[in-house]
């Protein structure tokens, strides 16, 4: 059975998702009649019209490497405003105006410039890097205003310049102007995010960012198997990813409990696989069209999908489907409970390398990005030699496909082939066997379980997760270095950052979003930010302001008492959900 879709929020072609709100309402959540409403937001409006603006030039996150404020420069958006764009850039521009439309009411068309015209709202592609010609303010010697001296850009990277006549944003690829668009929005009033029109001054602090990745891989991982999450949901993690410059969707998409892709070569792995889950729920899997709506909506936003087959091991369901791969030869019940490592596909029979070969030629066919991740976690019960040959076998299996082999460090003392990049998900950075690899040319993606598991709890009382890695409020999350965190890995051979969000206990919308927010920002900074901005206090002060972008949004979180979350403001923008009145799928 293919995912039974709700209907997308916000019209045919699928932009940021976000919640229905009555007519006549000026912030979500809020039970008071339209007019009061009105008349309150017309209020505040006039408080603000001759401040400063609201947000600093620096409160972004993840921060970025180099801010300048200028007070005397800051920009109001008026409803007069065009978006000016470089032909190639168009795509952006037209993302950034729909993000801006609905709380802003203002028209907002976007239209081609040359690279170099101005406006008030301009995006230029400029396949070289800035210069100071055609990035003026942007250099100490422009104006004398301090600000930074720019020798250029490259790929994500962004210049983002705030004066009183219009913002500028320059890049040297797309996925920099989308980079330098999120920002942007985060430098407006957090009624941004108002699904309706909101009388305000839609105010822009002054001044000039530069801005680039220290990390080109940064993700999070969402487990579609334990529980399954329909295409809508998935493609709201996205837009959460996308809002913190995370680049990669790893896909958990097979596990003991379902199988959850579409596989034309050995169709009942989704249609008898597919159909268990945690705690016997009915699953549910994703049909090839469905998938690759997952993947353009993700490339739209810039960001990878990374597809997960886990093999040997987490196999339950697959063998349900085909008992021909198990070592038995005979079908096991469904599994929907939460243990790991009981089951594996047979190393020893020829048949089961014909059908990685199908799964991986498949998946590798509908998914555009160049990776391709073989799981290899917790195959308790397949002996060490066995597993080595399997994996060696199967990592060979991928590179046919032309995709590069990701798999969690249990791969490491496999034989390397070309690329390779272990996910590293230890508690403990005294790895040899992953160090080991490295020396012989893998590379590897932290997943610290115990600072970016995004399933452990916050704190005893958090109603879902698990603990074997600890507890993890947002300065456990924060407070590590993926540079130097494992012995004998360094920071050369540090692709980047992933937080995994495993499902056993998490079956709603609302419950992932309670998990990934207020830790998954902290994650993206570890990934983004140049080490020298990683400073504690300035991050809980930062992260702060987010906190009422995400009510007045729909995004459910957990305000964790370590962040100073600005006082209640009225009326109240209130989260739509708390888990623990979520009603559970299965
Ligand atoms: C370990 S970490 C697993 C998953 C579980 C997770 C729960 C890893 C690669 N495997 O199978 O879902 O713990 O926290």
């Amino acid at each position: 059975m293919p995912t039974t879709p709700t209907a997308p929020e916000t019209g045919p072609e699928p932009t940021e998702t976000r919640p229905t709100s009555t007519p006549g309402e000026v912030l979500p959540g809020v039970a008071t009649p339209a007019a009061e409403l009105a008349r309150v937001a017309a209020g505040r409006a006039t408080e603000v019209l001759a401040g400063p603006a609201p947000v600093r030039l620096d409160d972004v996150v993840p921060a970025p490497e180099q801010v300048f404020p200028d007070p005397a420069g800051d920009f109001t958006l008026g409803a007069d405003a065009a978006l000016r764009v470089s032909p190639a850039g168009r795509d952006v521009a037209e993302q950034l105006a729909a993000w801006l439309r609905p709380a802003t009411g203002f028209p907002l068309p976007v239209t081609d410039v040359p690279a170099r015209g101005d406006g008030p709202l301009t995006l230029t592609l400029s396949p070289s890097a800035p210069d100071a010609a055609a990035a003026p303010g942007t250099r100490a010697t422009d104006d004398g205003s301090g600000g930074p001296a720019v020798d250029g850009l490259e790929g994500e990277g962004y210049h983002l310049d705030v004066t009183a006549t219009g913002v500028r944003i320059t890049a040297a690829t797309p996925a920099g102007l989308f980079h330098g668009a999120q920002t942007l929005r985060q430098l407006l009033p957090a009624a941004i995010e108002s699904p309706t029109p909101v009388a305000t001054r839609w105010a822009v602090p002054g001044g000039t960012i530069v801005d680039r990745p220290r990390f080109p891989y940064r993700g999070a991982m969402l487990d579609v198997a334990r529980h399954f999450f329909p295409v809508e949901d998935v493609l709201r993690v996205v837009d959460h990813l996308a809002r913190y410059k995370l680049n990669h969707l790893h896909l958990h998409l097979t596990d003991d409990q379902g199988w959850r892709i579409a596989v034309d070569s050995w169709p009942r792995l989704a249609e008898v696989g597919g159909a268990t889950a945690v705690g016997g729920g009915p699953g549910g899997w994703y049909s090839r069209d469905d998938y690759r709506r997952i993947v353009a909506y993700a490339a739209r936003r810039h960001v990878t999908v990374v597809p997960e087959i886990d093999l040997p091991g987490h196999t339950n369901a697959a063998l349900l489907a085909y008992p021909e791969l198990a070592p038995g030869k005979v079908a096991p019940p469904p599994y929907t409970g939460t243990e790991v490592g009981f089951s594996y596909v047979d190393p020893a029979d020829e048949r089961t390398y014909a059908f990685v070969a199908d799964v991986v030629g498949e998946v590798a066919a509908l998914t555009p990005g160049p990776w391709l991740h073989l799981g290899g976690d917790e195959a308790f019960k397949v002996p060490a030699e066995s597993y080595r040959a399997f994996v060696e076998r199967a990592q060979r299996l991928v590179q046919a496909t032309g995709k590069t082999v990701v798999g969690w460090h249990q791969l490491a003392p496999a034989g390397h082939v070309d690329g390779r990049v272990l996910q590293w998900w230890g508690t403990n950075g005294d790895d040899p066997e992953t160090a080991d690899a490295v020396r012989r040319g893998a590379r590897v993606i932290l997943s610290p379980a115990n600072h970016a598991y995004l399933d452990m709890k916050y704190a005893p009382d958090t109603p879902i997760g698990h603990d074997w890695a600890g507890l993890i409020d947002v300065r456990r999350a924060y407070e590590w270095d993926p540079g130097t965190h494992v012995r004998g890995v360094p920071a050369e051979a540090v692709l980047g950052v992933e937080a995994p969000l495993w499902t056993e206990s998490v079956s709603t919308r609302a419950e992932v979003e309670y998990m990934l927010f207020p830790r998954l920002p902290a994650v993206a900074e570890l990934g983004w930010s140049p080490r020298a901005t990683h400073d504690w206090q300035r991050f809980r002060s930062r992260l702060a302001g987010h906190g009422p972008r995400w009510a007045t949004a729909g995004i459910t979180f957990r305000p964790s008492p370590e962040i100073p979350w600005p006082p209640t403001p009225t009326p109240v923008p209130t989260p739509r959900r708390r888990p623990e009145d979520s009603p559970r799928r299965s």
